[in-house]
């Protein structure tokens, strides 16, 4: 047993054991114990009659126990006697960081990439990143964008991304890459990528040597295949099965893991959220127990709501992970204030009754639903830092960062619990600021999706930018389904997309009884109503309105949410440094006039469809539909 008797600072106990730099002082003694019967880094803190412990197999979970300890402290939790005991819910707990080599974040709003490519390594910038993964648990990063060049394994770049990893290893985080699968030919010079060529084989497996010969703790890839115009497996008529289970022979010996996504959509259904399902149901079984599918919640792309994925209750013989988006794409970039654990939980939490009722995504996901098919488990997130002095663009973004971390420890915290956490240690604990901000928080998501795309509605942002309002838009040439059209087929019928059986036949990629209670309108959940159904406008809702009725009332109510937010705001500025209350109150007076544009731009058009009158009892739209149809913002390179 080795006993560290302080745990104030970097501590060398004798025996090469260091708690990383920057961990907290708490008031406890740290007991490394590796006799201990706790699993990935968990931790003990208990009260003994010696005093209080935080007893742990490994350095980093007595780190973890240490961070703990803290919360616990600063949240009024930390009264004895304790005899508390964590281990974490998943294994792996990765952020995604989408960051290019010419340091641009693609769908990044919070400045320039923090790894510094190309400049000289920011020691102390990425400790401080490291330790603040390490205080809510994260314990790894895939340092660069899932659509990857080839160079990220050139040695010069493989050189770099080992100094990064030297300085986060003390934090317990490991570092993971994306990579492209077309490196054997674009970089290094092959006649083929394709990944039944010996010759191919044989390159990933020299690279993954040259990797861990660098990085001995490297994570694994991360895979972007066949997916928006970037190579993969089926270039060479392969399956995704073929391509991740090369590059997964390759990093076996080091136990590396290859992360394979099923962000596809090859249209060979004329329904996109069927698409990734079509591709990857039908390999089930046939991907080695170093991959796991890594799935984003929903079946099209991370909007304001979707339903689940239906993947998930499909693959019992495959390793799957979710992949849920933090930097806030389509949430108002970080000029919004949108708390997003309520959607992350709403994904893990939802039944997907693959094995019947409890068969969650967070179930499956963890390895209790097919304990068989997992060997480690894993969740990510696509970061939303940068090199912005508060790291996320928005003070509130960081609760999303924080949020993510806290859920991928313990998933079973709620996301209020998370949420009073991120406010007593970021703010104040005084019970005046807390109630009011963290009903601002907590109510944050479902406002959001009101005053952008209620009841269902998804995808009919503006192009390109996924920031504002643009149901009209049209662009010669492009994709059906990258277009609002083709999600939302207003016409004077109704709205919504027809996914029923009568329609895509979506529906019966769910489980019984979801894909019975989606399919029949009078039970389909009102908040997911226009995406399964093309509703009639005058289609009765459980309030009694007409749907017109009901959308412009949610809109509205959108509205009327953040304007709260502005006076809740302004009666919390006694409580909060004028530099932070400012930076807030600026970024709430944007995403409220944001929220009328929205309600401007979708209530006035979606009323050419439905000829009715908009109810006198909401607010009316005010700037004309031409004038909303001629504001184009350039925000593609939000850096
Ligand atoms: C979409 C983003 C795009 C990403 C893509 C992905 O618009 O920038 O490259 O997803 O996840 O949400 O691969």
């Amino acid at each position: 047993m080795l006993a560290i008797v302080s745990c104030s600072k970097p501590i060398d106990n004798g025996n090469a054991l260091w708690l990383p730099e920057g961990t907290p002082e708490v008031n406890a003694e740290v007991v490394l114990d590796e006799g201990l019967d706790l699993k990935n880094d968990g931790f003990i803190i208990r009260d003994t009659p010696d005093g209080r412990k935080i007893m742990a197999r490994t350095v980093t979970g007595a780190m973890y126990g240490t961070y703990a300890l803290q919360r616990m402290e600063r949240t009024g939790k930390a009264e004895g006697p304790l005899d508390l005991r964590e281990e974490p819910s998943f294994e792996r707990r990765i952020l995604n960081h989408w960051d290019n080599l010419d340091n641009t974040v693609e769908r990044g709003y919070a400045g320039w990439s923090i790894w510094h490519w190309g400049e000289p390594v920011p020691v102390d910038l990425i400790k401080e990143y490291a330790r603040l993964n390490a205080s809510v648990g994260i314990n790894g990063s895939v340092l660069n964008n899932v659509n990857a060049t080839p160079e990220i394994l050139s040695t010069e770049k493989l050189e770099r991304v080992a100094e990064i990893a030297d300085i986060m290893r003390p934090y317990g985080i490991r570092v993971y890459l994306s990579v492209n699968f077309s490196s054997p030919a674009a970089l290094g010079g092959l006649a083929t990528s394709d990944p039944l060529v010996p010759e191919v084989a044989e390159w990933w497996k020299d690279k993954a040597a040259e990797i861990y010969g660098l990085i001995p703790d490297f994570g694994g890839f991360l895979v972007k295949a066949n997916s928006e115009g970037l190579p993969g497996p089926q270039d060479f008529g392969r399956t995704h099965a073929d391509g991740a289970n090369m590059l997964a022979d390759a990093l076996r010996p080091y136990d590396g893991i290859v992360m394979w996504r099923a962000f596809v959509y090859s249209p060979k259904s004329s329904d996109r959220a069927c698409q990734a399902y079509d591709e990857f149901a039908p390999l089930d079984g046939q991907f080695r127990d170093n991959v796991i599918i890594q799935i984003k919640n929903g079946p099209v792309d991370f909007q304001p709501r979707e339903p689940f994925s239906p993947l998930f209750g499909h693959m019992p013989n495959t390793q799957m992970m979710a992949e849920l988006q933090i930097t806030q794409e389509y949430l108002g970039f970080s000029n919004h204030l949108v708390y997003l654990l309520p959607l992350f939980k709403e994904c893990l939490d939802s039944d997907t009754y693959c094995k019947g009722p409890g068969s969650t995504i967070a179930a499956i996901t963890t390895g209790k639903t097919y304990p068989d098919a997992y060997r480690t488990t894993a969740i990510a997130g696509v970061a939303n830092i940068g090199r912005d002095e508060n790291w996320c663009g928005h003070h509130f973004a960081q609760s999303s960062w924080y949020g993510f971390g806290r859920m991928a420890w313990d998933c079973s915290l709620s996301s209020e619990e998370i949420a009073r956490e991120w406010i007593m240690q970021t703010f104040t604990s005084d019970p005046g600021f807390v109630g009011p901000v963290l009903e601002m928080m907590m109510s944050s998501r479902e406002a959001a999706v009101d005053y952008m795309m209620p009841l269902g509605l998804h995808h009919i942002f503006a192009w390109g930018h996924h920031y504002g309002p643009e149901p009209w838009c049209e662009i010669p040439g492009a994709r059906a389904d990258w277009l609002p059209k083709y999600y939302h087929k207003a016409d004077a019928a109704g709205v919504g997309f027809d996914r029923t059986r009568s329609g895509s036949g979506n529906v019966d990629q769910y489980h019984e009884p979801l894909a019975s209670i989606y399919n029949d309108i009078s039970t389909c959940p009102e908040e997911l109503l226009l995406w399964f159904h093309h509703t009639p406008w005058d289609h009765t809702m459980s309030s009694g309105r007409t749907l017109w009725d009901e959308l412009c009332h949610r809109y509205d109510r959108g509205i009327r949410t953040v304007q709260s937010y502005i006076c809740t705001w302004e009666e919390m500025r006694p409580f909060v440094d004028r530099k932070r209350w400012e930076e807030v109150k600026a970024k709430l007076e944007i995403q409220e006039s944001d929220s009328r544009w929205w309600r401007d731009a979708c209530v006035q058009y979606f009323q050419e469809f439905s000829g009715m009158e908009i109810p006198s009892d909401v607010s009316q739209p005010e700037r004309p539909l031409e004038e909303l149809k001629k504001i184009k913002l350039d925000m593609t390179h939000h850096n």
